[in-house]
């Protein structure tokens, strides 16, 4: 996907400009540039237009013919936030009309801190997609065409079929905007239940839409079903970017809690809490396609004794240096795992046992054949390995009997591999 990371700013204050641009840079690492008139304007985009994520524009610029600037960065379909000195309700409806994203005031901190969720949310949608179920054609491209002027690139869906093969197939869409009255036999209502059989709210956000008349009690039963929240028909454009942007940060938040449970801090391998929870899923695609998985416990040798002369952050460094190690030692989709201390897990799938006995080896002989370098200091190390080649419906045991071989590398003279 292509990586939008421009904010372009359209001023023709120059103080403002300064003020507006410190003030962005405070809040974003993206990168800021300035334009002052439509002729340049003109001239950026022809460049440009394929960097910037959003544009944020006043709406009064010196010698600006009625919304031309607005048009122009419509037609090139950029998110775009205007913004007056007063408000106005004329001038809002009339850039409402047009798919303005947001209209605000000028002055300054004015909606500061929404202007800034706004800016954040539409840079992070860039990297997402939606998909819209309605039985509505005209009511589908009407939405896609809002969503994306919130950077929202958004597919889209009739019926609880059509959805289900879409979200299996495209797994960036992180949200689904559902209308009750879909096509097919299978109302909004139970594809919401389908779709959370499969998708869990932390992985998905599913917001719902109810026709116009509905009962509350109707979008009591959304929720219940696993909807994150619902709207009711027909609203406007700010209604719905408020509940998109509302579900969305909450669905971030709870991925990067996600991500912190099961990330090791120090070395950023999985942890034992990711074990856990993969390697269920990788039993069961073993039995299925009945082959059987490689799992091998890693251990550095005397491992104290590096702590105990260099001291424990010198330790660290060892820890850091066998996971690039490890990382780069095996497929993208192998589970490599910070048991704890100074030992790790690997878990292979659809290997033979020569061929993960071979790359053990080689990982083994790279270890024992490399320096860990820090400043002044060289620290020959060593690991140990026992390696389980099997299939048994619990990783515990297959673990155990890792672990038993790991303990006969160690018994037999250390730096070496036990099968
Ligand atoms: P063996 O060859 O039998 O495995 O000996 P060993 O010294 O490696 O094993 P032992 O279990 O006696 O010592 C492990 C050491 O690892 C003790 C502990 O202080 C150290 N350790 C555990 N976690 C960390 C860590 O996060 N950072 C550092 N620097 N040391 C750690
Ligand atoms: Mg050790
Ligand atoms: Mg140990």
């Amino acid at each position: 996907m292509n990586k939008k990371n421009k904010i372009l700013l359209i001023e023709d204050d120059q103080e403002l400009l300064k003020r507006k641009i410190e003030e962005l840079a405070r809040h974003f690492p993206y990168e800021i540039d300035t334009v002052h008139n439509f002729i340049e304007l003109q001239v950026y985009i022809a460049s440009h237009k394929n960097d910037i994520f959003i544009a944020l524009l006043d709406y009064y610029l010196d010698g600006a013919k009625e919304g031309e600037n607005v048009d122009f960065l419509i037609k090139h379909n950029i998110p775009t936030i205007a913004y007056t000195q007063e408000y106005s309700t004329e001038i809002r409806d009339i850039l409402l009309e047009k798919c303005v994203l947001e209209y605000l005031i000028k002055k300054p901190n004015s909606d500061l801190l929404y202007s800034i969720r706004l800016i954040e949310r539409v840079y992070q949608n860039n990297f997402i997609k939606a998909l819209i179920v309605d039985g509505s054609k005209s009511f589908r491209n009407k939405l896609a065409s809002n969503l994306s002027q919130f950077g929202l690139e958004s597919l889209q869906s009739s019926n609880a079929k059509s959805t289900l093969e879409l979200l299996h197939e495209d797994n960036n869409i992180q949200i689904v905007i559902i209308d009750l009255d879909i096509s097919g036999e299978i109302q909004g209502m139970e594809l919401i239940e389908d779709i959370r059989e499969k998708y869990p709210s932390t992985t998905l956000a599913i917001l719902g839409m109810s026709p116009h008349g509905y009962n509350s009690q109707l979008s009591i039963e959304f929720l219940k079903k696993g909807a994150n929240d619902f709207i009711t028909k027909p609203f406007v454009k700010e209604q719905l970017n408020l509940r998109i942007m509302q579900v969305l940060e909450l669905l971030d938040t709870i991925k990067e809690k996600h991500i912190e449970a099961t990330i090791d801090q120090l070395t950023g391998l999985k942890n034992r809490r990711a074990l856990e929870i993969e390697s269920k899923e990788i039993i069961t695609s073993a039995f299925t396609s009945n082959t059987p998985l490689s799992v091998a416990m890693i251990d550095i040798d005397h491992f104290k004794a590096v702590n105990d002369t260099y001291g424990h952050d010198v330790g660290d460094g060892v820890l850091r240096f066998l996971s690039k190690l490890l990382k780069s030692s095996f497929r993208k989709k192998d589970l490599i795992v910070r048991n704890g201390g100074e030992e790790f897990c690997v878990i292979l799938e659809d290997m033979s046992l020569e061929k993960a006995i071979e790359l053990f080896e080689i990982l083994r002989v790279k270890v024992d054949s490399s320096l860990y370098v820090d400043s002044k200091i060289k620290i020959d190390i060593s690991i140990s390995i026992g390696l389980f080649y099997g299939l048994e419906n619990n990783i515990a045991s297959m673990l155990k009997k890792a672990d038993e071989k790991l303990y006969e590398a160690k018994n037999s003279g250390r730096n070496r591999l036990k099968i």
